[in-house]
């Protein structure tokens, strides 16, 4: 059997009353946004019939997943954040905004106060011995095409076990590990050696692992590089770029990765990349 409520006039203001409409007090954008929340909620109940047993449920993932931290993992996986940077390209593109360098997703895995160095840095501290060096240069142009001198290139990676310091369940990493700011020279340009990280996994038996599974789905990203970019009086930045040939590319959980933003990678012996990186001089 089944009933619908959702349209009876003492629901409808239940609605009202439960999202602060009767009130003189509180936030005008929240009552809004919590009414239309609500009142799309209370109308999938209805319509798909869910038992209390299935709402309960959810109420029981909705604390595991908040007592995990992981909100900000979740939200990717369920394309929230992919969502979001569409209706940002969408507002620029009617702006006739262009972005030579997509945007893409920041992902929960940022720390704020990474050591800064100036020009070049090197990111890992050394202990991750499974990875191929790897060396990242470039220009930090602004929106004229020229290069922006002092510009900040925050950046930050996995390791080869897909582990970020300071969330890394063995411990085993210093903090700010594979996580740096580095200061653009007086012709903009930056460089850093780290390792080539692995491609991302969440955490196994949490509660975003458990949706995904319900869905069919993995909780896998391709190895991947994130970004800040970010000058005085320019628009920030946040991308990512993806390690070429990760076979996870265009299956990424999180939705990241986009055309423009896969690099190239050139493959060098110690001998080819002593000519060509000399890495606290010139940028070769
Ligand atoms: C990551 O490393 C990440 O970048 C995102 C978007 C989600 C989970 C882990
Ligand atoms: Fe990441």
């Amino acid at each position: 059997m089944t009933v619908k409520i959702f349209d009876r006039p003492d629901i409808q203001e239940f609605l009202n009353e439960l999202s602060g409409l009767n009130s003189a007090d509180g936030n005008p954008r929240m009552k809004e946004i919590t009414h239309r929340l609500m009142s799309d909620l209370f109308r999938a109940i209805d319509d798909l019939n869910i038992t209390p047993d299935e709402y309960w449920q959810g109420v029981a993932w909705l604390n595991d997943l908040g007592a995990a931290g992981q909100a900000g993992l979740v939200s990717p996986g369920l394309g929230l954040d992919h969502f979001i940077d569409e209706r940002l390209d969408a507002i620029d593109a009617e702006l006739g905004i262009e972005n030579p360098t997509p945007r893409t997703i920041e992902g929960p895995l940022y720390v704020a106060g990474a050591p800064v160095e100036q020009g070049f840095a090197r990111l890992d501290d050394g202990r991750d011995t499974d990875g191929h060096t790897l060396i990242m240069h470039g220009t930090v142009h602004g929106s004229d095409g020229k290069p922006l001198p002092g510009a900040q290139v925050e950046v930050w990676h996995c390791d080869t076990r897909g582990f970020y310091s300071h969330f890394d369940p063995t411990g085993l990493q210093s903090d700010f590990n594979m996580r740096r700011t580095i200061i653009a020279d007086d012709q903009g340009r930056y460089k850093f050696q780290s390792i080539l990280p692995s491609g991302y996994g969440v955490p196994p038996g949490s509660p975003t692992e458990k949706l995904l599974t319900a869905l069919g789905r993995h909780g896998q990203r391709p190895a991947h590089i994130h970004l800040f970019v970010s000058a005085p009086d320019h628009r920030k930045l946040t991308t990512q770029i993806n390690i070429e040939g990760d076979p996870l590319i265009d299956d990424d959980f999180a939705y990241a990765t986009r055309e423009g933003l896969v690099p190239h990678v050139v493959e060098r012996t110690d001998e080819e990349s002593i000519h060509a990186n000399n890495l606290n001089g010139p940028f070769a």
